[in-house]
């Protein structure tokens, strides 16, 4: 017999507690909640995506939502499993935020180096993945800057060793960010919104990031779905969000949000930073306040995307 250990939403759980808390929701919520196999992360972690929908054969516009890309960024992958929790348990999530769109959410996108900066204090504030580099004794890639769309052409490191922004020797040489774009290939005809989740101060950013001297032709409606998103949780008592193209605070290539409106054509696509002013070390006390107002957001999402 096994014991179900509680999980908590409201905390900072370890890699193995998340997947056992996918596996138990799935068996619970068999109508709602599906997971996928995606293959193994460079450690060879297992990973999962969770899709969340009433109605799998209706071929609905999908939402997808990854988080954890970034190790020490904790509060994004928290953020990822709270969605899946509120969507699944709430009775009218079904009439409201489930009806006639999908929800694909991908939890943890570098278990690797979460489960680093888990590790030790002194590994906290780890950014990148943890693959070995073959040219150098220094481990790690900036899984944001190895998307291949307009690879490396702006603010990044070509130098295995930079602790931040090296982009990899090539684009998608890390197996988590070729699993993002095998789940992008795979559903690019239903993507309507993509939305990566990172923590660094409450943004909410869209495409170009590679560049901040100009914009997509579409710019008006991504600024306009994160404006009506910012004042949701600014409604539900959250700070506003600063609402700009990523490129504008600062120009960095090979970022997933790119990837996803430049290569694949999702019409919506996203960076949320949620921080509330906490950056990368995220108060754990905060959580019950701020997810719960983040949540407004992302239903102003799906309400923006439905129409
Ligand atoms: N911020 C993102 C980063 O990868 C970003 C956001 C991407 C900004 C591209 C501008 C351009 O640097 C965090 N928190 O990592
Ligand atoms: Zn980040």
């Amino acid at each position: 017999r096994r014991v179900l250990r509680a999980f908590n939403v409201y905390d900072f759980n370890s890699f193995a507690a998340i997947q056992e808390y996918l596996e138990t929701a799935a068996r619970r919520h068999p109508q709602l909640l599906t997971l996928q196999n995606l293959g193994t992360s460079y450690q060879g972690r297992r990973m999962k995506l969770a899709k969340i929908s009433s109605d799998p054969s209706a071929g609905n516009p999908i939402i997808f939502i990854d988080a954890g890309i970034h190790a020490r960024e904790w509060v994004a992958p928290a953020m990822a499993l709270y969605l899946i929790h509120r969507l699944t348990n709430d009775p009218d999530a079904i009439h409201n935020e489930l009806k006639g769109v999908d929800w694909y959410i991908l939890p943890v996108v570098n278990p690797d180096g979460y489960e680093f900066t888990r590790s030790n204090k002194s590994n906290r504030l780890w950014r990148k993945t943890r693959s070995k580099s073959k040219s150098s004794d220094c481990f790690g890639v900036d899984g944001n800057r190895n998307y291949g769309f307009k690879w490396a052409v702006s603010g990044v490191s070509n130098n295995p060793c930079d602790k931040e922004t090296y982009a990899g020797p090539k684009p998608f040489s890390e197996p988590e960010t070729l699993m993002v774009r095998s789940i992008m290939m795979e559903n690019a005809k239903r993507l309507k919104l993509y939305v990566s989740l990172h923590s660094y101060g409450q943004y909410l950013v869209y495409p170009w990031g590679y560049t901040g001297e100009f914009l997509p032709k579409q710019w008006k409606k991504l600024d306009s779905l994160a404006r009506s998103v910012s004042d949701a949780v600014q409604r539900a008592g959250g700070k506003p969000f600063k609402v700009m193209s990523a490129g504008k605070w600062y120009a960095a290539a090979g970022g997933s949000d790119d990837y996803a409106f430049g290569a694949v054509g999702v019409p919506y696509s996203y960076t949320m930073e949620l921080t509330s002013g906490h950056e990368f070390i995220f108060p754990r006390a905060l959580l019950p306040t701020v997810l719960p107002q983040f949540y407004e957001g992302f239903k102003a999402f799906g309400a923006g995307i439905r129409k």
